[in-house]
């Protein structure tokens, strides 16, 4: 990364967006992997900000806020995200580059929100089995973490959209979906009719990782003001990255992984990025919290040799 060298971590300890317990202990278990020191070693300024914690009363965010049975946690997702967004833009104000850890995927509400305030066409590659583009309406679960992009691109709850700053905070022709091999049916149609650059599983084994990486900074790079990198951990194998609360087989491999994030590197254009979906209880001796370690690494210009 060779422009914004000074990066801000930001622990986002939220579970609310789904129903396994521990997630909200993935951004501790990914500085107990040793992101700070790794970061530091590639010459990086880093500066751990802490951690937003989810400490609110979910009971009573339900009664106060919840208009739709489909949406769980609908008050405490909505009051973490709102607090998340606020840090996110301060981090921006200052000069920093936001390295999000999560922590569930809905906290990409609050994390795009808080960017909008800087970009007026933020660029967004999302590196994950899943869309994450439900609404209450498609949604299978009824778990915020399964519709944060679909929010950010102004579809859904109406209080959720208007968070931080009124309205859509992404344009769905910014968004480059990557590592697809759980879509809904909702999501499916969602993408066709907004026709988003999505690279499935499928893809990237006839194409190779390295072409789709190429073709997504190909398709953001000239319009894009900022690129922001959501990277969902489920987005690799769940051989490589097993802790984590919905694994689905057939993902992307640590070295594929690896060569992705050089490549980001080398174009020189991500500007933020969410690390997320670490639950260091389902875990097997911390190693998806260490895979997060390096693979937040190559983004900052480790290479392979
Ligand atoms: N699509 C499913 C749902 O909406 C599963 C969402 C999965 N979880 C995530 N997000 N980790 O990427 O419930
Ligand atoms: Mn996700
Ligand atoms: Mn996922
Ligand atoms: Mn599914």
């Amino acid at each position: 990364m060779n422009q914004n060298q000074n990066i801000h971590i930001i622990g986002a300890a939220t579970a609310f967006g789904q129903p396994r317990l521990g997630v909200d202990l993935g951004p501790d278990a990914i500085r107990y992997a040793g992101i700070v020191q790794k970061l530091k070693g590639l010459g990086m300024s880093v500066v751990d900000r802490g951690n937003i914690r989810g400490d609110f009363d979910i009971e009573a965010g339900q009664e106060t806020d919840l208009r739709d049975d489909n949406l769980l946690n609908y008050g405490a997702v909505k009051r973490f995200n709102t607090a998340l967004a606020a840090e996110v833009d301060g981090s921006v104000v200052n000069g920093g580059f936001p390295l999000i850890l999560g922590g569930d995927h809905s906290l990409a509400i609050g994390s795009l929100a808080g960017l909008r305030k800087h970009y007026d066409n933020l660029g967004v590659i999302w590196y994950d089995a899943h869309g994450d583009l439900n609404d209450s309406r498609t949604s299978p679960t009824g778990n915020i973490h399964g519709m944060p992009l679909g929010i950010s691109c102004g579809f859904g709850d109406q209080a959720l959209v208007d968070l931080y700053q009124e309205g859509q905070k992404v344009r769905p022709e910014n968004v480059v979906l990557i590592g697809m091999r759980d879509l809904d049916e909702g999501e499916k149609a969602y993408i066709k009719e907004n026709g988003i650059l999505t690279f499935t599983m499928m893809d990237i084994r006839m194409k190779g990782i390295k072409a789709v990486m190429q073709e997504a900074m190909e398709h953001l790079s000239d319009k894009c003001d900022g690129i922001h990198l959501s990277l969902d951990v489920d987005g690799l194998d769940p051989l490589e990255t097993p802790g984590t609360g919905t694994p689905v087989a057939g993902g992307l491999s640590l070295s594929e992984t690896q060569l992705a994030m050089q490549i980001l590197n080398e174009s020189g254009r991500i500007t933020s990025m969410d690390l997320v979906e670490v639950n260091p209880l389902l875990d097997d001796k911390n190693m998806t919290a260490e895979k997060a370690v390096e693979i937040a690494a190559c983004l900052f210009g480790k290479k392979q040799l």
